[in-house]
């Protein structure tokens, strides 16, 4: 379906100087952007700017309709503009935009996310997922009394710098910064190891299992595209972990509430000690959490002596909106249909991919999903950076000429939500089967 076809209604207040928004925007900050992925410099060409959402759909300042596969990176599991969450939402704002004292939502809203998730037995909210790993590491530091973190390369755990770190060359090398401003002092305290390889691991804890005050992991990678654990590798770490002391900590930022209403530590049935959440507990308003062992929060200001705080963390009106979607999913029965949906998507673009004689891996689970072109789904970065990014990108424009917006960049996961009916699905494979007839 082009865009033409999408594009059914009128141009919107933004289309005057639609192309102005870019300059205008760049004049003024860096890419022009609020977050680096957002500019396509992984793809290049031109960010289109957004006047709203609805379903499963952007529209441009243009009126140009989008089948959108980004979804906000993951928050908007029910889709755009969702109206039991643009309902509570907008009777929170009318109540006022934030207190600074305590409201009952913060409290509705954690007994929900206890409830759901097996390892969460009290926790905090914050503002973002970065702050929730953040968080979450200085809790195990002081839990612990070390240092040393462990981390997986093409994890990524937000921007603070204890995290902002990869795998250098070779495994169990000390951290080698993702950022320019991360001081080598702070890097050596982080060990990145390739995911899935579990006797890098076991050689880590054998050599420095004493020092590390924890071990930090996606339990389903999605940001490296989405990369499932072999078989073994979640259980291993945690039992390597608990044989040395070390804490772990899944950031469940991407897959809580995505992967499975109990999140990927429900799916798998393992207890972590500590959990980072954001994206869906938001429903798109600012929220993160970490959370985990009473003993271990017990640690946290004002209880103990980490300390940690915000001015905007359990804002009124994003605790209503996390709380209206958690509270439309329902529970367990909610993944069945998205993990439905989610399959015809891939197993669809399984079938084109051999059609048209193009290698194509699709992992998935729940509501996330990534097209890799490849023979076969990565198990680690070295092997997601291997696809082939040059007909990934061509894939990416493609399928936005024909108005679909698909993740842009080949290491972002895609997401499927509730709105993404079968004509929604429909549209997209008629898209995909277009483009990749092309590639
Ligand atoms: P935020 O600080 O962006 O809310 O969360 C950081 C974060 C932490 N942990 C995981 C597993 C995450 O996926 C993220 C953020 N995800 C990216 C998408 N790959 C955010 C998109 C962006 O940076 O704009």
């Amino acid at each position: 379906m082009s865009s033409s076809q999408h594009s059914n209604l009128q141009p919107t207040e933004g289309a005057a100087g639609a192309d102005a928004w870019g300059p205008r925007g760049r004049a003024l900050m860096p890419g022009g952007v609020s977050s680096p992925v957002r500019s396509f410099k992984g793809v290049g060409g031109e960010p289109f700017f957004v006047e709203r959402g609805e379903g499963p759909y952007l529209v441009d300042v243009r009126g140009r309709r989008l089948l959108d596969f980004v979804m906000s990176y993951g928050p908007l599991i029910l889709g755009h503009a969702p109206a039991p969450v643009v309902a509570a939402a907008s009777a929170a704002v009318a109540r006022g935009l934030s207190f600074g004292a305590p409201n009952p939502d913060e409290v509705r809203l954690a007994e929900r996310i206890v409830s759901a998730m097996p390892a969460v037995e009290r926790l905090r909210f914050v503002n973002s997922g970065t702050e929730a790993t953040m968080s979450a590491l200085r809790v195990a530091r002081a839990a612990t009394g070390r240092r040393l973190v462990v981390k997986f390369s093409g994890c990524y755990h937000g921007h603070h710098d204890s995290l902002l770190i990869r795998a250098g060359s070779g495994a169990a090398t000390l951290g080698v910064p993702d950022s320019a401003g991360v001081p080598a002092e702070l890097a050596a305290l982080t060990v990145s190891l390739p995911y899935n390889d579990v006797e890098t691991v076991e050689r880590l804890f054998a050599e420095r299992g004493s020092e590390i005050a924890a071990v930090i992991v996606e339990p389903v990678a999605g940001n490296m595209g989405t990369v499932l654990p072999a078989p073994g590798f979640l259980e291993s770490l945690v039992r390597l972990a608990r044989a040395a002391g070390a804490l772990v900590v899944f950031d469940e930022v991407m897959t809580g509430f995505r992967v499975g209403w109990g999140g990927a530590q429900g799916w798998r049935g393992l207890t972590p000690d500590l959990t980072c959440l954001a994206k869906v507990i938001g429903a798109g308003m600012p929220v993160g959490a970490y959370g985990g062992r009473s003993d271990l929060m017990e640690l946290v200001a004002p209880e103990g002596p980490v300390y940690q705080a915000g001015t905007l963390s359990g804002n009124p009106v994003a605790m209503a909106a996390g709380l209206a979607q958690l509270t439309a999913i329902g529970g367990p029965d909610f993944y069945e249909d998205l993990a439905a949906r989610t399959e015809a998507l891939a197993q669809g673009l399984e079938v084109l991919g051999a059609r048209h004689r193009v290698p194509v891996a699709v992992p998935r689970v729940g509501g996330m999903m990534t097209l890799f072109f490849a023979d076969q789904a990565p198990q680690s970065m070295a092997e997601a950076e291997a696809t082939d990014r040059e007909r990934f990108r061509r894939f990416f424009h493609g399928m936005l000429g024909e108005g679909v917006f698909w993740p842009p960049s080949p290491f972002e996961t895609a997401f499927v939500s509730a709105a993404h009916d079968e004509r929604a699905i429909a549209s997209a494979l008629a898209a995909a089967d277009k483009v990749l007839a092309s590639l």
